[in-house]
């Protein structure tokens, strides 16, 4: 663990049992095992290659670790699964899905994990809440700031800021 300090970014989604909860939840262990930085709104987003299936939420987050990038991504599998994500069923509603957005500004392509993420250029439902907390950002490989990427995105319009719920009870 001498390694140095890595900024990450992260996208949380949930389109599945109760999102909001499902978000925290996540957010919580991640705190346990990560320090967590900036955390964006929530927004509730048309569901984007899965048309059938319900909005979901999401939201981006800033997370410094001295994990390595593939062991980051065994972590957030292990917080997918635990939170009741079935395996091998990437199009299917889940109750999470954690997604590396930026890894430092590295570029990895492995056979596992491409960083930055290959399709967050085109969602609005990563751009916008990314937006939110890092619009400087550089994305390393386009060279464009996250704000520049968000200009140039579509379908902002399905994305909307979610009032949080006071949960019940
Ligand atoms: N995730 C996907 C596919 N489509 N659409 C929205 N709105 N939000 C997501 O998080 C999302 C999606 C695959 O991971
Ligand atoms: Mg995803
Ligand atoms: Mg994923």
């Amino acid at each position: 663990m001498s390694s140095e300090m890595v900024t990450v970014y992260l996208s949380l989604g949930s389109n599945m049992g109760e999102r909001q909860e499902n978000l925290d939840k996540a957010l919580q262990l991640l705190s346990h095992r990560l320090r967590l930085g900036l955390v964006s709104s929530i927004y509730e987003t048309e569901p984007v290659g899965v048309p059938e299936q319900t909005r979901f939420l999401n939201l981006a987050c800033q997370v410094f670790t001295r994990l390595a990038a593939k062991d980051l991504l065994v972590l957030a599998k292990g917080f997918e699964s635990m939170m009741g994500r079935a395996l091998n069923t990437s199009n299917a509603p889940r109750p999470i899905d954690i997604d590396i957005l930026f890894y430092g500004n590295q570029v990895i392509e492995t056979k596992e994990l491409i960083i930055p993420h290959p399709r967050m250029t085109e969602r609005a439902f990563v751009l916008v809440p990314l937006a939110e907390i890092a619009p400087e950002l550089v994305h390393p490989v386009s060279g464009k700031t996250v704000k520049e990427l968000l200009e140039g995105v579509a379908g902002k319009e399905g994305v909307v800021k979610w009032e949080r719920e006071a949960k019940e009870g």
